[in-house]
């Protein structure tokens, strides 16, 4: 059964690009955007190191958030966070935050362990912090956070593969472009080659 992913684009714009390092075929980063009960869950994951094992980490965290998701009807990012920590105890961990984007209550909840950026962009501008550690290996606390969100809203969330301070004029420029655009435009300009690169960019579509 996978309908998710067109309900999610009927909803949703999506942008992601998603690269190796320079050099390997396997790319330790990885996102996933799902239609839940609650409402849409963007997640960003970057596998530590690079090559296969980081690969082989964030599939088995795309995996876990999968399974998790579909054979629960309600469920807390904080029990997501700590599933994945368990599925990863015999492999290398990873980073990685989580949005929920419940857009008929007007919220964003948000979790995040380790050095994944996550920013919400349009009336208010958010800049949620994740808690230190690695997934898999030394997770502490996992803190969940709610901020409001606005149909229109941008979300922004990329691996430590694209250079953060992502310049604001250009960003709020990019914002009258659609998403793909706009992903395509920033991983353009701040993709350091050097590590797996990952940005996702998604917007509530506008109802006609
Ligand atoms: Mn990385």
């Amino acid at each position: 059964m996978r309908t998710d992913q067109k309900v999610v684009e009927m909803k949703m714009g999506v942008g992601a690009i998603s690269r190796a390092k320079k050099g390997f075929t396997a790319n330790g980063d990885a996102y996933l955007v799902e239609e839940i009960n609650q409402g849409i869950l963007i997640s960003l994951i970057d596998g530590i190191g690079h090559g296969d094992h980081a690969e082989r980490a964030a599939t088995i965290c795309v995996k876990t958030i999968r399974d998790y998701i579909r054979s629960r009807e309600d469920f807390t990012l904080t029990g997501l966070f700590y599933a994945c920590d368990d599925a990863l105890r015999a492999t290398d961990g990873v980073v990685m935050a989580v949005v929920i984007i419940k857009i008929d209550e007007g919220r964003i909840h948000f979790a995040g362990v380790g050095n994944i950026t996550t920013r919400i962009i349009g009336s208010e501008n958010s800049y949620p912090i994740s808690t230190g550690g690695i997934i898999g290996y030394n997770m502490q606390r996992v803190i969940e956070h709610t901020y409001p969100y606005t149909s229109g809203d941008l979300i922004l969330m990329h691996s430590d593969g694209i250079r953060s301070g992502i310049n604001r004029e250009l960003l709020l420029r990019l914002c009258s472009q659609d998403e793909e655009r706009i992903a395509d435009a920033l991983f353009r300009e701040y993709a350091r080659g050097t590590d797996d690169a990952t940005i996702v960019v998604a917007r509530e579509r506008r109802s006609e």
